[in-house]
């Protein structure tokens, strides 16, 4: 397996973690600035990591609507899983982030991708709190927008991406699912891109992999119990395998596209 082989990629660490991605000093807020005039919740499918270079931490956050019904991905992911997952798991990171940032107006003009890049810049009070419930807002967010019921392709510029750096599709989706497995306990698995090389890694909690500066999410999927075992039981495999029946490579797609732009942007 090419599990070890691959984490040696993630290993190419920026000089800094905050100006890894350019999120830090403006360029992605910048470049965001041009081409999306208005940041604003409703969160919009397929678009919210883009808007989260922008959207500061003066809040409300508000949960982001799903681009589809809750049973839409039945039988892959049952209805009641979602409608748990969605309305209660992530609604409870959106409000103790609410809280948080309620109370800590002095962080209110950073931005989502600066804080996550680097925790440090948060008061060490606080930082657990947004290290959770900020990270658990913005995976969740990117989880609903990676899914789909509908069938689509990646487009051949992500097809080619993923041939040259872990030589099909099939072998990222067995590096994913090995790297969902091994997490102990709660956590993430996710495909990242770091200066446009991809690679698997795995994070614990709700932490994001921009935290460690492993790379940029393009697929991340959530391996909590409370993601699968009402329909799954122990059987985190058999989620892990069902999961990829619902991707949506057009998000995807926008998420590496993101990457790459971030990665390209010189910075300050
Ligand atoms: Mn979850």
């Amino acid at each position: 397996m090419s599990g070890a082989e691959k984490e040696v990629v993630v290993m190419t660490v920026p000089s800094t973690r905050r100006a890894f991605f350019g999120f830090a000093a403006g360029t992605i807020g910048a470049l965001v600035a041009t081409r999306v005039p208005v940041i604003a919740a409703p969160v919009r499918p397929a678009s919210s990591a883009r808007s989260f270079a922008q959207e500061t931490l003066a809040g409300p956050f508000t949960l982001p609507l799903l681009d589809y019904a809750t049973s839409a991905l039945e039988p892959h992911i049952d209805q009641l899983t979602m409608e748990i997952h969605h309305g209660k798991h992530h609604q409870a990171y959106i409000d103790n982030l609410n809280k948080v940032v309620a109370e800590h107006p002095e962080i209110g003009e950073l931005s989502v991708w600066e804080v996550l890049t680097d925790l440090t810049i948060v008061p060490e009070a606080v930082r657990p709190a947004v290290r959770n419930n900020l990270g658990g807002h913005v995976n969740h967010t990117i989880y609903w927008e990676l899914m789909t019921p509908k069938s689509l392709e990646p487009s051949q510029a992500l097809v080619d991406a993923i041939t040259r750096d872990f030589g099909s599709i099939e072998q990222m989706q067995a590096a994913v699912n090995e790297a969902g497995l091994k997490r102990f306990g709660s956590g993430w698995a996710w495909v990242v891109s770091n200066s446009g090389t991809l690679s698997v890694t795995s994070t614990p909690n709700q932490d994001n992999p921009v935290m460690d500066g492993a790379g940029f999410p393009i697929i991340g999927i959530d391996v909590w119990e409370h993601a699968y075992y009402l329909k799954y039981q122990n059987k985190r495999a058999d989620y892990l395998t069902a999961w990829w029946n619902l991707i949506n490579w057009r998000t995807v797609d926008q998420l590496y596209s993101l990457a790459q732009e971030a990665s390209a942007t010189p910075t300050a």
